[in-house]
């Protein structure tokens, strides 16, 4: 593994877009880190995150030797004895007693990512854990479902003249399932080319570059959705091109007849001449590009929005479409060349602690992670660029359960509150310590690919997340590495190689485009030469049935506590303000007459209870929070807004989602009692 020390052009593996970079280095010293302006994707765009890159890799808290139990060990020493515990399990429990977690960085760490994949895969444990089950599986189940694959994600065309966003805010987060490099400027660039309305409890920085902002009452989207299908179903909807290309119309129909104007209206908490607006907009329009984020896909009527989104696209013929919504094939895995076999959303059984929840895509639901511990079935569990902890409901509860374990074996780069319960802490490389390319799993996601090697050696005793899974591995007995490499000997641009290789893509193609390539030109028509029998299937029985049980009815009066990002940190990571000059902070922020009512000052300590948990905090007035709404910002360990979520009740049927946003919450001061007791000192 020799590190190219030369090459300072790379790109940023912190969220999904995966922005081009130039890494200036004085030896092994970042000394600044700048957009990349050759990256045909990005264009020398790069984000506070990105910039402070250095400042991560420099982090004085990083992670440098292996700790056992406490104790610093040797690399042989510690994977001797993880392996030794790990084949203790498997002998007397079964594979399944040893479970992986799969976090954001494990998904961006394209070598890690296939190493972990492929030691599941030897060990055949089913006990496999990822954000995907916390994150958006509303949207992957219906694309499964109406579409036939999950990966079909799809973004609003560049050229779209009608776009509609619902619960996101790419300004800061840079998109979702699908991302958005430079998001201000292609924001911009939909609201001058025709209309960008955005929906959101919150007149976000995105909302602000909208033509139109819905603010939303938290929890309502499928209202709002369902009233215009039907709408669009009167007039608007391309029924020439439904004929001949979709099944399940009349459902559909009949399923949304009770969402009139005024239903939608005492539901949403919308101005009725908004919904008109919106709805002549959409019909003037013809061609629109509608598309939902984390802000849909965490509440309880996820996949009912995600389906009516997907309803909203196929019957303006606005799917797959130039000016609608584009679905990028990937560069490597080329989709659109070979198709995949249809799948039809049928679940495999659940975790044997939660039989009710569904297995989906090779994983349990993080909501069974706790139980499956206390219930004896999961003795050890692997996690790789993870933090649990912050990201999964009843944080204290699933401490206990992690102490529990017999192994917990952490691949991180710096300490956090899961490598402080960790038996096995595996200091890992960090981005500018390993080569990469985009995930292969997420290139339909981004709109490009691009190859970087290591820019400066390892530091301390770090090794991959790769070498440390395979050495693992190899001491049970698998050899996960293609062509069943040894872990000591191989490089990782063999390794990068023969996975690009392996989606029968050209991996010189890559390396001799540093800078990345972008997936122009863009194709149109694939996804739906590629449907199940050549149709969408527009009403899935169990959407439909989940929609019937969503009627509200009319709102209940109290407060809603909403999910959001924040610029300056991805989940847990860079909360402790690393790179940043003014840190984010994990306040309470709500609407200034809402705040008045309560008699609730800027900085006053409050508490906010759900029925699940309650959350002490800082007050923060802000008029861009609609009334009504708490917004609390999720990653902060410290104040852990999991605690305000459940891992048993509010969770999806059909996916195991906990529901993490529009929760029905109270807000109080709190007492004077604890006032006292938590003023600084
Ligand atoms: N209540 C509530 N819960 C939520 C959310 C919410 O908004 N509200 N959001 C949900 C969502 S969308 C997500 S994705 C999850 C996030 O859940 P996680 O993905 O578990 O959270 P992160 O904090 O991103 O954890 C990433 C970890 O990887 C480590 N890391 C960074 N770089 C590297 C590297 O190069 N190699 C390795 N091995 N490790 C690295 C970081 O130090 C960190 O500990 O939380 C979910 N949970
Ligand atoms: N800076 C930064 N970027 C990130 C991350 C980060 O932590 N920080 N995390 C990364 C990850 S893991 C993910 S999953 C993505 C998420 O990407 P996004 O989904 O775009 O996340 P947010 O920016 O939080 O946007 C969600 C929006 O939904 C709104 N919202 C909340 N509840 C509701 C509701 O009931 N209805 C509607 N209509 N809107 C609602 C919130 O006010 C918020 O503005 O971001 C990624 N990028
Ligand atoms: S948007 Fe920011 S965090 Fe995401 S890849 Fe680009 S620079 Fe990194
Ligand atoms: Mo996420």
């Amino acid at each position: 593994m020799e590190p190219e020390t030369s090459h300072s052009i790379t790109f940023c593996r912190l969220c999904p877009s995966w922005c081009g970079a130039v890494v200036d280095l004085d030896g092994t010293t970042v000394t600044r880190v700048r957009g990349d302006e050759a990256n045909p994707v990005s264009r020398g765009y790069l984000c506070p995150k990105g910039r402070a890159m250095g400042a991560w890799h420099h982090h004085p808290d990083r992670l440098d030797v292996p700790i056992v139990r406490g104790t610093p060990l040797d690399w042989n020493a510690a994977l001797d004895d993880a392996s030794a515990g790990l084949r203790r399990i498997i002998d007397e429990h079964g594979p399944d007693a040893v479970g992986f977690f799969i976090g954001t960085a494990g998904w961006f760490d394209s070598l890690g990512k296939v190493a972990a994949q492929r030691f599941i895969q030897a060990l055949e444990t089913a006990s496999v854990y990822s954000t995907r089950t916390i994150d958006n599986p509303a949207s992957l189940l219906a694309a499964e479902v109406i579409a036939g694959h999950p990966a079909l994600l799809p973004g609003p065309d560049d050229d779209a003249r009608f776009v509609l966003w619902l619960g996101g805010n790419p300004v800061v987060s840079h998109g979702h399932s699908y991302s958005l490099s430079m998001p201000s400027a292609q924001l911009r660039k939909w609201a001058s080319q025709g209309e960008l309305w955005v929906v959101d409890p919150r007149r976000t920085e995105t909302a602000e570059l909208a033509t139109r902002h819905l603010e939303i009452r938290a929890g309502t989207d499928h209202a709002l959705l369902a009233f215009l299908v039907r709408e669009l179903l009167e007039q608007g909807a391309d029924y020439q091109y439904l004929a001949a290309y979709a099944d399940g119309v009349e459902t559909v129909r009949a399923a949304v007849a009770s969402f009139t104007l005024d239903r939608a209206v005492a539901e949403t908490g919308l101005r009725r001449e908004d919904l008109e607006a919106l709805l002549g907009a959409i019909r003037r329009a013809g061609r629109i590009a509608v598309t939902e984020s984390t802000g849909v896909t965490f509440q309880a009527g996820a996949n009912v929005s995600v389906w009516l989104v997907w309803v909203l696209n196929i019957i303006t013929q606005s799917h797959d479409r130039p000016g609608g919504m584009f679905f990028n094939p990937g560069l490597l895995r080329r989709f659109h060349e070979r198709p995949w076999p249809p799948r039809d959303g049928t679940p495999a059984p659940g975790p044997p602690s939660r039989p009710e929840l569904p297995a989906r895509w090779g994983e349990y639901p993080c909501a069974a992670l706790a139980d499956e511990i206390e219930a004896g079935n999961l003795r050890a569990l692997v996690v790789v660029g993870g933090n649990p902890i912050v990201a999964i409901p009843q944080p204290r509860r699933l401490a206990a359960a992690l102490r529990k374990l017999d192994l917990l074996v952490v691949s991180d780069v710096i300490p956090t509150e899961t490598t402080a319960l960790a038996t096995h802490v595996l200091p890992s490389t960090g981005q500018l310590e390993r080569a990469d390319i985009w995930p292969i799993d997420f290139i339909h996601i981004t709109q490009g690919n691009q190859y970087t090697p290591a820019l400066v050696p390892p530091g301390g005793d770090r090794r991959p997340t790769w070498w440390h899974l395979a050495q693992l591995a190899k001491r049970l007995g698998h050899a996960i590495l293609p062509d069943g490499a040894d872990p000591d000997a191989v490089t990782e641009e063999h390794l990068a190689r023969r996975i690009v290789e392996s989606t029968g893509a050209d991996f010189d193609e890559l390396m001799q485009a540093p800078h990345g390539l972008s997936v122009e030109p863009r194709h149109y028509g694939w996804v739906e030469k590629a449907l199940p029998d050549g149709r969408w299937r527009l009403a899935p029985q169990p959407f439909v049935d989940q929609l019937a049980k969503l009627s509200a009815g009319p709102p209940q009066p109290g407060f809603r506590v909403i999910a959001g990002r924040q610029r300056r940190h991805v989940n847990s990571q860079l909360t402790d303000g690393t790179g940043a000059r003014i840190p984010d902070r994990p306040l309470a922020s709500i609407n200034p007459e809402d705040a008045e009512e309560l008699r609730i000052s800027d900085g006053d300590p409050v508490v906010v209870t759900t029925r699940h948990g309650s959350l002490r905090l800082t007050a923060h007035r802000d008029k861009r929070v609609s009334r009504g709404t708490i917004y609390i910002p999720h990653g902060f360990a410290g104040t852990n807004v999991c605690d305000l979520t459940s891992e048993h009740d509010d969770i999806d049927e059909l996916t195991g989602l906990p529901v993490m946003t529009a929760l029905p919450a109270d807000l109080a001061l709190q007492e004077p009692m604890h006032r006292a007791q938590e003023r600084p000192r």
